[in-house]
């Protein structure tokens, strides 16, 4: 679908590294398999009532044409109308989404596990800093992730406020220069991932790419190895 096309990730379907990147309608992990699975719930909810507030407009249109005011005894229907379309349906839509949604909350941790993989990513004007403090290993523009583990990422910025998002894998959060911010998440098969600064952050913010590289983690051990040397 066209539509579908366009809102993919802030990159598009073809990224400057010339990887295809399907954003976050194309899920990679369980943080954002929940997160796109709320967001279709509500797609399909919003496009139900839209149906039917047309149809029914629609209906009310055509009549009042026809036949004018409805006969007075038919006017008692409209308080029905009212309770039913005006505040269960509301209510039932609303507690329905508010399930759901506590329930995707579940899949968004807030706090790592112990046995997180701890990663500390700094933004600068215009590059990332990526340090993996266990292993003394520090990269620029590129974050190596294994798949399966829960990854505890340790964001800020050196500078001005920056923005960490791989649309593929979690949420967006920002990086603030006076304050840590912690982002939980895991990559649930193995792939290459573009991210792209989120926040508008100087003349050259739309260069500041950063490569997510998943692999499996014995893949992601031996790059380790090979990179301590
Ligand atoms: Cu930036």
């Amino acid at each position: 679908m066209v539509l579908l096309n366009d809102l993919r990730s802030p990159a598009g379907s073809w990224t400057v590294a010339g990887q295809p990147g399907g954003g976050a309608f194309d899920p990679q992990g369980p943080v954002s398999e929940a997160m796109a699975g709320l967001w279709w719930l509500m797609f399909w909810l919003g496009l139900a009532v839209f149906v039917v507030v047309a149809a029914v407009l629609a209906v009310g249109l055509f009549r009042r044409r026809r036949g004018g005011e409805p006969p007075p005894d038919r006017q008692g229907s409209f308080g029905r109308w009212f309770v039913v379309a005006g505040v269960v349906g509301p209510l039932v839509i609303l507690l329905v989404v508010f399930g759901a949604t506590v329930r995707a909350m579940r899949f968004v941790p807030t706090s790592a596990p112990p046995e997180a993989l701890v990663v500390e990513v700094v933004g600068h004007q215009f590059w990332w800093e990526v340090r993996y403090p266990a292993h003394g290993i520090t990269l620029r523009d590129e974050l190596h992730l294994p798949v399966g583990r829960p990854v505890n990422l340790q964001l800020r910025s050196a500078d001005v406020i920056h923005s960490f998002w791989v649309p593929e894998l979690a949420g967006k959060i920002d990086m603030l220069p006076d304050h840590p911010n912690t982002l939980v998440l895991e990559a649930g098969r193995p792939g290459k991932y573009t991210s792209r600064c989120a926040e508008f952050c100087g003349l050259e913010h739309t260069r500041m790419v950063l490569t997510v590289v998943a692999e499996p983690e014995d893949r992601f051990a031996a790059w380790l190895a090979d990179r301590r040397g």
